[in-house]
């Protein structure tokens, strides 16, 4: 899908030569008149990056900027202002309203280019995050725009690679008035310690004395550890080829030496806004995911997540020829439990249980809650002999140790009954195999419970 970029500008000349530069190279184009339109643009999410000229009547480019930043529902559109003030003193009012980046007229074809592109595919990113945090919202979590717009971008943790110190010594006092800020005068070993750091941003100098700054770039985005960490570069005046090559590469911002404190900060704290607000969206999705899969009561993995994955452990035990144990463990009386101790002892004792089960089983072996006080161990690469001597083991752990309820002021006697199975021929369905550890399951309980009943092959 193309990128569609919305150009703001009230002389239609001018919108329509970027309209005609963006389109060659196959972006998709609209085009407003003033401020009113293109906010109204935004507003029925029609664009994925904006191209915004400062003057103009009625509202500027700085209060259009600040509207949509301020709003939760646009304020992750990234905005390029396209003005031909090019003073630290304009620039830094544009980063203060919240723009992303500047570009100064008459604008280079390159720079435009590389910009917009580097723009809309860290648009594209965010918003597939977003779309995957959506179900995260809706049970309840925080939404990251709600932070994100009052995120100050104050307090990060910057790692600076810089080995002159004419430079670092007005670099880093400088940064410190806002952050916690590391200096890094060795750049070999700038990566080791981007890693280990848990940094929200590095910056790094394009003009080292014994090093390419670049190839540094290169590497931290290669990394996982680094991937996601935004990268601001220092460029020596001149060195725009440098530069461009840079952005394609993933540094996300740069300065142009000598540099202008204002429009340090202000960058830097663009930058950590915005990794922050990232990070927020990665953590909701990971935790969604956790929370799709996992049984919140006994924190082990939840039915869904069994039989999606259960699958996959039969088909690999199939084509490599090796066997797959399969067993079933339920609580013996457990609604008497209930009924004599309450519901909370009740799900004390299934905590209890699922701790028990995951210190007898392997880390490979897979533990589920299957419903109620019923759960489930897949163990790949195990015989029958061996499952049977696990499956035994577990029930001694149940048995030979009272449970205790009522935060510890009460110990009762618990005992569970395991039907266990295995995989018997190739390509065998897993449902075949699981309704057998079921029916074993169903003869240990009639046959006395607090024992275990291996399937008849
Ligand atoms: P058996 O030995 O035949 O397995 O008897 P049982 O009492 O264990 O089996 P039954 O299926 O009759 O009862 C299971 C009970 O488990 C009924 C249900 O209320 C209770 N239960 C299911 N889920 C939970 C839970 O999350 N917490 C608690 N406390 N009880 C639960
Ligand atoms: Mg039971």
């Amino acid at each position: 899908m193309s990128a569609r970029i919305l150009v703001v500008d009230d002389i239609p000349a001018n919108a329509r030569l970027l309209e005609a530069r963006l389109t060659a190279e196959y972006f998709d184009v609209i085009t407003a008149a003033n401020g009113a339109e293109a906010l109204e643009a935004c507003a029925r999410s029609e664009c994925d990056l904006i191209l915004l000229d400062v003057m103009m009547p009625d509202m500027d480019g700085f209060e259009v900027c600040r509207r949509l930043k301020s709003n939760p529902a646009t304020h992750f559109i990234p905005v390029v202002m396209v003005t031909a003030l090019d003073s630290p003193a304009d620039r830094v009012r544009g980063l203060e309203a919240g723009a992303d980046d500047f570009l100064t007229k008459p604008v280079s074809d390159v720079v435009l280019i590389a910009r917009v592109r580097s723009l809309t595919r860290l648009k594209m990113m965010t918003d597939e995050l977003r779309m995957r945090a959506i179900t995260s919202y809706e049970i309840g979590m925080q939404q990251p725009e709600r932070d994100a717009v009052a995120e100050t971008g104050k307090g990060g943790r910057i790692l600076l690679v810089d080995d002159r110190p004419s430079s670092y010594e007005r670099l880093v006092p400088l940064l410190t008035t806002e952050h916690h800020v590391d200096l890094e005068t060795r750049p070999e070993d700038a990566l080791f310690q981007a890693a280990e750091g848990n940094y929200d941003l590095l910056i790094v100098s394009l003009g080292l004395e014994q090093y390419d700054g670049l190839r540094l770039c290169s590497q931290a985005r290669s990394l996982d550890r680094t991937r996601h960490v935004p990268i601001v570069a220092i460029a020596e005046a001149d060195s725009n080829a440098r530069l461009l090559r840079g952005l394609e590469i993933g540094v996300n911002d740069y300065l142009m030496r000598p540099v202008d404190k204002n429009e340090l900060l202000a960058r830097v704290r663009t930058q950590i806004r915005r990794r922050r607000y990232t990070e927020q969206l990665r953590d909701n999705v990971q935790h969604s995911f956790e929370m799709a899969v996992t049984d919140a009561l006994t924190g082990l993995h939840n039915r869904r997540y069994l039989e999606s994955h259960l699958k996959t452990l039969s088909e690999q035990a199939s084509a490599r020829g090796k066997p797959l144990a399969v067993m079933m463990l339920d609580i013996d009386f457990f609604k008497s439990i209930n009924d004599t101790y309450g519901h909370d002892a009740g799900d004390d004792v299934l905590r209890e249980f699922a701790m028990r089960i995951r210190r007898s089983i392997r880390g490979i072996d897979l533990a589920c809650r299957f419903g109620g006080e019923e759960f489930v161990v897949v163990m790949p690469e195990t015989n029958v002999q061996v499952a049977s001597m696990v499956a035994e083991r577990l029930r001694g752990a149940v048995a030979s140790e009272p449970f205790a309820i009522e935060k510890g002021a009460r110990q009762i006697d618990v005992t569970i009954s395991i039907g266990l199975s295995t995989l018997e021929r190739k390509g065998e369905p897993i449902a075949d195999v699981l309704k057998r550890a079921d029916t074993a399951l169903y003869r240990a309980k009639h046959d006395g419970r607090n024992r275990v009943v291996a399937a008849a092959a």
